[in-house]
């Protein structure tokens, strides 16, 4: 039976990750941990927590090591609009947690899954259907620790033989938790405020096309790329992958399906919108499909309706 250690598991994918990977492996095979040291809710209580920071390699190195760990889901990151605000942190948190991930997990022989972004890419790339492999110029902190990470861990892999593996995420859509400071949050944040007061001043402005993900799929990219056959892995550590691609309009179209009253406004804030101007409109993820067996399951149509039914129960 594997052993798990998820970092940043109180984060907007760690909660739904964990639980996931609980049901399949087990609670007590499952170690949540993440730098909040007063959380409460099911990721704490269902299973083993440990509060870590991942800057701290020898913390990191002593959880490993108490729970025989033999696979890191590492999370933990700054995301790219609060990276803006502080590029120094988002490389120390980003680029020194990984490498200290990297380093327990070369010393303990452990897979590693990290997640990369679309957010790698930047002004020079391809901007529709963008291939896996292209132009990868990022002008965001955030971008180039994504960068740097899938290097990174192609490195360790080469070097070291270490079983790292990574998808490129579009933004996440999903229910449970809010995501936290990046530049595709509008699309969780629409739906709220849709359910709430029936309108929504979007911050991306309109004719702005991101690549955007249902937590479910999400979470099943995490699964199946771990649980992939290495002999076919081509791309170990940064998979496109997609599902969707819309621009708030488009999402605001499908949410009046169900809600005819709701209203977009816009109110752009042009450092975040400037961001979202540097990434594709739409990735090519035929690699992932092929290598992998890659198949996500929702459209914006399916989303959305899912998103709403839930978010309506959530919030009444
Ligand atoms: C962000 O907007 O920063 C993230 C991402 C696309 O990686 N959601």
């Amino acid at each position: 039976m594997k052993k798990i250690l998820v970092t940043g598991a109180l984060g907007q994918i760690g909660s739904e990750l964990v639980m996931k990977l609980r049901e399949s492996y087990g609670n007590d095979n499952v170690v949540a941990s993440d730098i909040n040291d007063k959380a409460t809710g099911e990721v704490v209580e269902s299973g083993p927590y440990e509060i870590i920071d991942v800057t701290d390699e020898s913390r990191l190195a002593e959880v490993v090591e108490k729970y025989n760990i033999d696979t890191i889901y590492h999370l933990a990151a700054l995301l790219s609009a609060t990276g803006e605000k502080n590029p120094a942190l988002a490389w120390n948190i980003n680029m020194g947690g990984l490498f200290n991930v990297l380093e327990v997990a070369r010393k303990n022989n452990c897979a590693v899954c990290t997640p990369s972004s679309i957010a790698a890419f930047g002004p020079s790339t391809p901007k529709d259907n963008t291939p896996q492999d292209t132009l990868m110029r990022p002008t965001t902190i955030y971008g180039v620790t994504k960068v740097a990470g899938e290097l990174l861990c192609d490195y360790y892999h080469e070097k070291y033989n270490l079983d790292t593996r990574g998808v490129r995420f579009p933004g996440l859509i999903s229910h449970k938790s809010l995501p936290g400071g990046g530049t595709t949050d509008y699309a969780v944040h629409i739906f709220y405020e849709a359910i709430k007061n029936k309108k929504y001043a979007s911050f991306i402005d309109k004719g702005t096309y991101m690549d955007m993900m249902y937590m479910p799929d999400a979470i099943t990219a995490l699964v199946k790329i771990m649980e992939a056959d290495p002999s076919k892995l081509v791309h170990r550590n940064a998979f496109n992958i997609a599902s969707m691609s819309f621009d708030p309009e488009m999402l605001a179209a499908e949410i009046k399906k169900h809600i005819p009253e709701f209203e977009l406004e816009y109110d752009v804030d042009a450092d975040i919108q400037k961001i979202a101007d540097s990434w594709p409109n739409s990735l090519d993820d035929k690699e992932a499909r092929e290598e992998w067996g890659w198949d996500p399951q929702y459209d914006l149509a399916a989303m959305t309706k899912d998103m709403l039914e839930n978010l309506s129960k959530k919030l009444k």
